[in-house]
């Protein structure tokens, strides 16, 4: 932490961007960074290609987001550095091959367990409950004042999104720690709780229900649930609004892991992994050639249909689970 402390102290322009498929720790994490950089005085923007989840509105509404595309307008090659947040490996960085090829260096801050150590400087902590808990301890040591409420706001997201508001093993002391400091710094909390979990569109609960009976399969410990391109236009669902589908799988007794396979617009299938307590999906991921944290991973399979591809991911499993 000391190296990174030392880094943004001496130098300026920051390009401050995230993974591929943006969540709330993704999100959280690059909006916090970016307000708190400004406030400590430096120039900082926060560039993301992919669209951000509806439900992350009250944060993505009060801050700026560029696309790859408007990098003349801020930054020059060879200007920058940039800082990727939350993101384990270079393929998945979520801006174009010449911005990271253009910048002056690469600082990662990450806890994926999966994480290749892509940086020039890297910082991961694949204990941290989240990369909001690594930003956080960072903004503290460096100048606790400067953090204002949108970026208390926009950690305690990240920290209560990726901790499944603190129910996950990942959830330590120091998480509610963070949480109790956050509030004190005038974190919205119940605009979190809101916009997270009491904000689901109708057309959503209804495909939800769809996919519950139609679409989810128990067998012996593991649950999978499929969701066809099919049902997302049904319902006029949008993808990137779906991260919530997979606890459906795993909230059910006797569920040790729950998987969700979505068909994409491109033929491609993405895969959601979660596990209880015993399980490594990150382990199970990178078989798929994914990755992520124990209890939470993700993978990405191609040239294969969504009933091929259950039957090999249970089958893969269930070989795992029984050796
Ligand atoms: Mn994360």
């Amino acid at each position: 932490m000391k190296t990174i402390i030392k880094f943004i102290k001496e130098n300026d322009n920051f390009l401050i961007t995230s993974h591929v498929s943006p969540d709330g720790d993704n999100i959280g994490s690059s909006i916090a960074m970016t307000k708190y950089l400004q406030n400590i005085g430096k120039t900082a923007y926060h560039f993301l290609d992919d669209n951000a989840p509806q439900n992350l509105s009250f944060i993505t509404d009060r801050a700026d987001i560029y696309k790859s595309n408007q990098i003349s307008e801020k930054f020059r090659p060879n200007e920058y550095f940039l800082i990727v947040l939350d993101c384990g490996n270079k393929a998945r960085v979520n801006v174009s091959e010449d911005i990271i090829s253009n910048a002056k260096g690469i600082v990662c801050i990450d806890h994926h367990e999966s994480n290749e150590y892509f940086g020039d400087i890297n910082y991961v902590d694949k204990t941290a409950s989240s990369t909001c808990e690594l930003v956080y301890d960072f903004a503290k040591l460096y100048d606790e004042h400067s953090i204002c409420e949108l970026t208390a706001t926009a950690l305690y997201t990240g920290l209560a999104t990726d901790t499944g508001h603190f129910k996950y093993d990942c959830t330590k002391i120091s998480s509610f720690n963070m949480a109790g400091d956050l509030i004190r710094k005038n974190a919205k909390k119940q605009e979190v709780v809101k916009f997270i979990y009491q904000s689901d569109n109708y057309n959503y609960k209804k495909l939800e229900a769809d996919l519950i009976i139609n679409q989810m399969e128990k067998i012996d410990d593991i649950c999978i649930m499929l969701l066809p391109q099919e049902t997302l236009i049904k319902y006029d669902v949008d993808l990137k609004d779906t991260e919530n589908l997979v606890n459906n799988t795993l909230n059910i007794k006797g569920v040790e892991v729950g998987i969700l396979l979505k068909e994409k617009e491109d033929g491609t299938i993405r895969g959601s992994l979660r596990s209880k307590e015993r399980v490594n999906v990150n382990k199970i991921a990178n078989i798929f050639g994914g990755g992520g944290h124990e209890r939470a991973a993700g993978f990405t399979l191609r040239d294969t249909s969504l009933k091929e591809s259950k039957e090999l991911v249970i089958n893969t499993i269930k070989e795992l689970l029984n050796k």
